[in-house]
């Protein structure tokens, strides 16, 4: 690993663990970037996003410097590819174009998203053209990947079973691209049918188009890429990337408050905390919202 590699990893920590100075030293860099494309997957546990990825990687390794984050994985990168994938991936890991990271939600007061936006900052100001975030679709997480990421990619598998309309109704806001990855098992066909609707809804003038892939195969995949460029190209058009990049910023705002007030919630007793919020609930909530207003007039300054 490079000196500057290994930098980044220790700076990468420092900002994980929640380290104040180093939040802060981050959050000076720039964050507006054009030349970088930040890509969320997200996707049902073992969906096949990891090899998916990994496949995403090694075509854009190519010709540009890619960081890859993987956000509480249930799984090591691609721990489920068999042995011929695994010798692949390898060389993904070994390559100098390429840059992964893991990041567990274990010991950290306001789990990965609170510090997220921080390490896209050191991404970016270490020359990384392309960063691939890596998440469990579980509930909030989804929402929270769209909130940081250029492009979201979500990954839908066959045999989701009554999951489908649950999946279908989370996701339609926050898919930029639909994947169907799995496209080689039975049942396949008939997600496409259940997608493709969905999936024709243009939303803000950019219509989520519909990709199908076998990533342990390869197959779909310069497709994929295909689409993720458009997408790319057309957020660089009119400011909408800006746009983005400034919902990111205003995202890490949100998670670090939330992680502070987290923090120190935690140091007081919970049946104290009802307790008072019992006794004295009008008096806590007017306190809170006049402190918030405080806080915002500092940060809203212009
Ligand atoms: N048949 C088939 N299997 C696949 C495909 N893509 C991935 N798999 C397999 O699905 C399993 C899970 O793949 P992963 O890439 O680890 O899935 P994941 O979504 O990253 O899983 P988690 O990170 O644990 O949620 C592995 O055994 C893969 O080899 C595919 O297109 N077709
Ligand atoms: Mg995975």
């Amino acid at each position: 690993m490079s000196d500057e590699l290994r930098q980044l990893a220790k700076a990468i920590s420092k900002v994980e663990n929640l380290d104040f100075q180093a939040l802060a030293d981050a959050a000076t860099l720039p964050l507006d970037s054009a030349a970088v494309h930040v890509i969320g997957v997200t996707g049902p546990p073992g969906g096949g996003k990891s090899t998916l990825c990994n496949q995403l990687i090694k075509e854009l390794a190519v010709h540009h410097r890619v960081a890859a984050l993987l956000v509480d994985p249930s799984s090591p990168f691609s721990g489920g590819a068999i042995l011929g994938d695994r010798i692949r991936m390898q060389a993904l890991v070994s390559n100098p174009n390429v840059y992964i990271r893991s990041l567990s939600n274990r010991g950290n007061v306001g789990g990965v998203a609170s510090s997220l936006v921080s390490i896209l900052r050191l991404l970016m100001h270490n020359g990384f053209q392309y960063i691939v975030i890596e998440t469990v679709g579980a509930g909030q997480s989804e929402v929270k990947i769209a909130s940081i990421a250029d492009t979201t990619l979500v990954v839908s598998v066959p045999n989701l079973g009554d999951d489908i309309q649950a999946f279908k109704s989370g996701i339609l806001e926050i898919a930029d691209i639909l994947i169907i990855n799995k496209a080689d098992l039975p049942g396949a066909d008939s997600l496409y049918s259940a997608l493709r609707e969905s999936a024709q809804n243009p939303r803000l003038g950019w219509t989520p188009p519909l990709c199908q892939t076998v990533a342990t195969e390869g197959l779909g995949i310069s497709a994929l890429l295909e689409e993720i460029h458009r997408h790319g190209h057309w957020l660089r058009q009119e400011g909408r990337l800006l746009e983005k990049r400034k919902r990111a910023a205003k995202f890490e705002v949100l998670e670090l408050s939330r992680m502070l007030l987290q923090k120190h919630l935690d140091s007081v007793p919970a049946e104290v905390l009802a307790r008072n919020l019992n006794r004295r609930g009008i008096n806590l909530l007017q306190k809170l919202d006049k402190i918030y207003d405080e806080l915002l007039n500092t940060f809203s300054e212009v």
